[in-house]
């Protein structure tokens, strides 16, 4: 007896459809921008000839995107249709077809700017999805097939109605699943979608940033000293990033205060707002590490808030609470001295984007962000730092979280091959609020050279150094090291980053061919 053809087909389309509901509802829980489908269709766009775009354009016009998009389920329903013909009559070649497309959708996934190793995860799951599905949904024919072994049984009924019935419940059940995958993937990215589309219309009074002059050294491979948004790292906790409309957000900042506040966010945007450059580092930065960004953040300055809120006599810290339920408690000096410690609402001229904390962020200058840069920030409370334990303190990282003094080299970079000759060589050097005066570069163990450094618009900022240096064919090693505005050179003592940020000079090995 032969089992129904028309549903292998359905059990391949709809475990195909399971799969992209279940990587789509994950993709947007974990507020990956594109799900594996869009990935694979922006990889299209770039791999085309520009004359093939061109020609598309032209034809298409505005539709060249949704043809596009339309090309690209079709060409994979066809695909699931025929996983469904395969796995009638093998276990492994449906198995084969999943992999390919995995594979296609992960590299598709890695492939874009900014992509990070979790943005694979979706198509993990979309995967061990398919599997699963395409299993449970042709099991009841892959039984009959191998339980009709003599003649008569092919032609009993009880057998096929069975199967058949078996086939329908669980076409239904993972019908329903990717039914409910959908609408909750739907559900999440319409949230992110609408707190997205506001903050694309919000005209806040902030600046662009003000273009600052010979900032960079201008050596090919060296790190922009402006980090745009869409390159700035991103550390948090949450795995379901809050979508907050400026609307529902309210700040409390209570404590040991004289009067209790509650800010909205247009109670920050009647208020003066201050524009500064300020860079931002993770304290979990390694040595030569790229946990770092540099940015023009518009916002209230915490020091003017604090003061109407009337600080209490023995408080010493401020524990920041997120909307997420993520906490960090900052050393309340930092807060209430002079320096630009910011609730920030706008980011290198433009909305704070929705990864980097939207609507409002703090920054401090000169602390790690663990212990002050509190995202999605809803409540602060002016305490005692015997009084609390925050986040990562509980994890065992240190109470304070001073920026320790650190330099970079960018280019070369560890591993290149050169050609002999003069090459220029550059990175960057950072020792927020406190300042950077020297940097040095030794090569092959050679004696400490002064590098040119970039001008940079305050102490709050890292600073880029240049050299120019002759090379001979052979192995070498290249150092930097950093002397701060105080005098104190960075140490050659290595440490992890672990409890309170690494030190060690920042050392790459490089290859110069004749
Ligand atoms: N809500 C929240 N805020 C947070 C974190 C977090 O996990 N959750 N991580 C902190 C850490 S460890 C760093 S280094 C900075 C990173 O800020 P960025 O993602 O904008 O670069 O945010 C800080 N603020
Ligand atoms: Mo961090």
């Amino acid at each position: 007896m032969t089992t129904p053809r028309g549903a292998w087909l359905l059990s391949g389309v709809l475990a195909g459809l399971a799969g992209l509901a279940t990587s789509h509802a994950a993709a947007m829980l974990l507020t990956i921008r594109a799900t594996p489908v869009v990935a694979i269709g922006e990889m299209v766009i770039r791999l085309t000839p520009g004359p093939v775009v061109e020609l598309a354009i032209r034809t298409l016009g505005q539709r060249d995107k949704p043809v596009l998009m339309g090309g690209i389920f079709v060409l994979t329903f066809l695909a699931f249709a025929w996983t469904g013909m395969l796995a009638r009559r093998s276990w492994w070649a449906p198995l084969l077809v999943y992999v390919a497309l995995a594979a296609i959708a992960a590299v598709a996934v890695l492939w874009r700017p900014g992509a990070m190793g979790l943005d694979v995860f979706p198509v993990v799951i979309g995967f061990v999805t398919w599997v699963i599905a395409l299993s449970v949904l042709t099991d009841p024919w892959q039984r009959m097939q191998h339980h009709v072994v003599n003649e008569e049984d092919r032609n009993r009924p009880d057998i096929a109605t069975s199967s058949r019935r078996s086939f329908l419940g669980r076409t239904a059940l993972v019908g329903a699943a990717t039914l409910a995958f959908g609408l909750v993937g739907n559900a999440f990215g319409r949230g992110r979608r609408e707190v997205e589309e506001t903050r694309r219309l919000l005209k806040l009074p902030i600046t662009r940033h003000a273009a600052f002059a010979g900032t960079s050294v201008g050596v090919d491979g060296v790190e922009p000293w402006r980090t745009p948004n869409g390159d700035f790292y991103r550390i948090h906790t949450a795995l379901v990033v809050p979508s907050i409309a400026p609307k529902d957000w309210e700040l409390r900042i209570h404590g040991l205060v004289d009067r209790e506040l509650t800010l909205s966010y247009q109670d920050l945007l009647d208020r003066e707002i201050t524009e500064a450059w300020i860079t931002l580092n993770c304290v979990s930065n390694s040595v030569g590490g790229d946990l770092i960004g540099n940015a023009w953040w518009s916002g209230v300055r915490l020091a003017t808030l604090l003061e109407e809120a009337g600080v209490q006599p023995g408080a010493d810290a401020v524990l920041q609470t997120s909307h997420d339920g993520w906490n960090c408690g900052t050393p309340l000096a930092a807060l209430t001295d002079d320096r630009n410690s910011m609730l920030a609402i706008g980011m290198n001229g433009v909305p704070l984007p929705i990864d980097h904390g939207f609507p409002v962020r703090t920054v401090v200058p000169g602390l790690y962000g663990y212990v002050s840069a509190c995202k999605w920030v809803v409540e602060m409370e002016v305490t005692r730092f015997d009084q609390i334990e925050a986040f990562w303190t509980q994890r065992g990282w240190s109470e304070r979280g001073p920026v320790k003094l650190a330099s970079r080299i960018d280019a070369p970079r560890g591993g290149d091959d050169l050609d002999a000759g003069t090459i220029r060589i550059g990175g960057s050097a950072w020792a927020q609020h406190t300042g950077v005066k020297l940097v040095e570069y030794s090569l092959d163990e050679g004696p400490w050279i002064e590098a040119g450094l970039g001008r940079v618009p305050n102490v709050d900022t890292w600073v880029q150094w240049v050299a120019e240096l002759e090379v001979e064919p052979g192995d070498h090693t290249l150092a930097v090291r950093a002397t701060d505005a105080n005098g104190n050179t960075q140490t050659s003592d290595e440490a992890p980053p672990e409890p309170n940020g690494a030190t060690g000079w920042h050392t790459i090995e490089f290859e110069v061919s004749e």
